[in-house]
């Protein structure tokens, strides 16, 4: 069953992220926050228990969104681009937040580690058993990844509100690609995209040693 015509479909949001690789292997930002936009848009239908986590996504898309459209626009077309920039440029805090509290290194990495959640979230809720919750899926993932980002305040509000999410199937239904199982078969096909995005991303900060930004 294809999603009504104009509804919101996870299919479309995380196919962002698949338009978001060039061949020569860089990141588009337009397409990257793109897929963010949608991600938050879909977490905000969850409802209002998950704004405080929302509205942190948000203002690091917008800041992001504000290079994209700025004067500098051309710099930041492309991740690669955008790291050769702020370095040479020295617009970038490596040891600790001062001059430049908001570069588009540090941010990026925030949504990067992020990534990583969704990654593992999205594959554990694909080869999860049916009756699996979503909340242990969704913690597991936060525990193997974000948490170790986040202080002790901010990890039990997160795990608060994971107890929130629907069953496996009926999540895997608000997602809006069809039954669970076409939802299972989409998953399949986006994660690879969000993997290689995240693999890229991964290697150029290892690279230029920007996994640590304050
Ligand atoms: C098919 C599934 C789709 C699910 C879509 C869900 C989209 C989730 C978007 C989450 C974006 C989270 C960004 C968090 C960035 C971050 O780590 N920020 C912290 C550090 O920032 P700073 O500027 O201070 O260095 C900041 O402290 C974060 C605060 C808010 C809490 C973040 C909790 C993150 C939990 C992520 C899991 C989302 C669960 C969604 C359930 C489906």
């Amino acid at each position: 069953m294809a999603a009504a015509a104009g509804a919101f479909s996870l299919r479309e949001v995380l196919g962002a992220f698949q338009a978001a690789v060039t061949e020569r292997r860089e990141v588009l930002l337009g397409p990257y926050l793109r897929g963010w936009r949608g991600l938050v848009r879909f977490l905000n239908s969850l409802g209002a228990i998950f704004s405080f986590i929302s509205k942190d996504a948000v203002a690091k898309i917008q800041i992001m969104e504000s290079y994209c459209g700025g004067e500098r626009q051309e710099e930041y077309r492309t991740l690669q681009s955008m790291v050769a920039y702020e370095l040479a440029s020295g617009l970038v805090d490596l040891q600790r937040r001062s001059e430049h509290p908001d570069s588009g290194c540090r941010t990026v990495l925030r949504l990067h580690r992020a990534l990583r959640w969704l990654q593992l979230f999205l594959e554990g809720l694909r080869t999860a058993q049916e009756d699996s919750k979503t909340s242990t899926i969704c913690t597991d993932s936060y525990n193997a990844s974000l948490a170790t980002y986040h202080p002790w305040v901010v990890r039990k509000a997160a795990t608060v509100a994971f107890c929130a999410l629907p069953s496996r199937n009926a999540f895997l239904e608000i997602m809006n690609v069809g039954t669970p199982e076409e939802a299972v078969v989409m998953l399949g096909d986006a994660l690879p995209h969000i993997s290689s995005v995240y693999g890229i991303t991964e290697e150029l900060y290892a690279q230029h040693k920007l996994l640590n930004l304050p």
